[in-house]
């Protein structure tokens, strides 16, 4: 078994009714993560797979936000992550920079199948930095099980100017890298 520096406990819920006040020597670190990026590329999908175990072929376009919480041991921190899905982005939609505010994380999510939401996402990438500047942000291209209908390599990505270490090949269906994502960004907004 190789180390990590992670013990995930399960969903604040649960983890709510199993909290014993005198065994914690430090306050909870509360982190928000934003998911954003073009509609339907999987961003609720992701989320589920992460908090839930589970993956939907149905696609229910996300209005507004649906905030999910996840708790887990890092280094011995208690944190506790906000995960905000935020709607795609669409041509009826824009990314509302309010839903931004406080994010300590952005996860921005893009369609291996679809190379214009390639395009959105330069647009949201300049939207976060113009409204948070430089915070720990990952970039996930979604669908690794379609492979063979990916519209673009991962050197088209390169404008975005996200580095290697913080680019995954992600599937919400088949479980690919999705927990190492949510793992590398609590690591990057904890020790940031
Ligand atoms: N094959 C495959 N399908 C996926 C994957 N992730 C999501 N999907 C599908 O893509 C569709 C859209 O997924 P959502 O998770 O709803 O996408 P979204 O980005 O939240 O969409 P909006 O809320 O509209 O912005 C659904 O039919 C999902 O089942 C994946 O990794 N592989
Ligand atoms: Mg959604």
């Amino acid at each position: 078994m190789t180390w990590s520096p992670f013990q995930v406990s399960g969903n604040a819920e649960h983890e709510s009714r199993s909290f014993i006040p005198n065994k914690r020597l430090l306050p909870m670190m509360n982190k928000k993560i934003c998911m954003v990026g073009a509609f339907a590329v999987g961003k609720t999908s992701l989320v589920k797979r992460y908090v839930e175990s589970l993956f939907s072929e149905k696609y229910h376009t996300t209005i507004g936000v649906k905030i999910d919480k996840k708790n887990l041991t890092y280094q011995n921190k208690d944190v506790q992550l906000m995960i905000w899905d935020i709607e795609g982005v669409d041509i009826f939609t824009d990314l509302k920079p309010s839903y931004l505010r406080g994010a300590s994380g952005i996860l921005l999510v893009i369609d291996g199948t679809r190379s214009k939401s390639l395009e959105t996402a330069k647009q949201v990438k300049q939207l976060v930095d113009d409204n948070l500047g430089k915070i720990p942000t990952l970039l996930l291209i979604n669908k690794s099980d379609l492979r063979e209908s990916w519209q673009f390599s991962e050197d088209d990505t390169k404008s975005l100017a996200i580095s290697e270490n913080n680019t995954f090949i992600t599937s919400a269906k088949t479980d690919q890298n999705v927990e190492r994502a949510f793992e590398r960004i609590t690591h990057l907004m904890v020790e940031d």
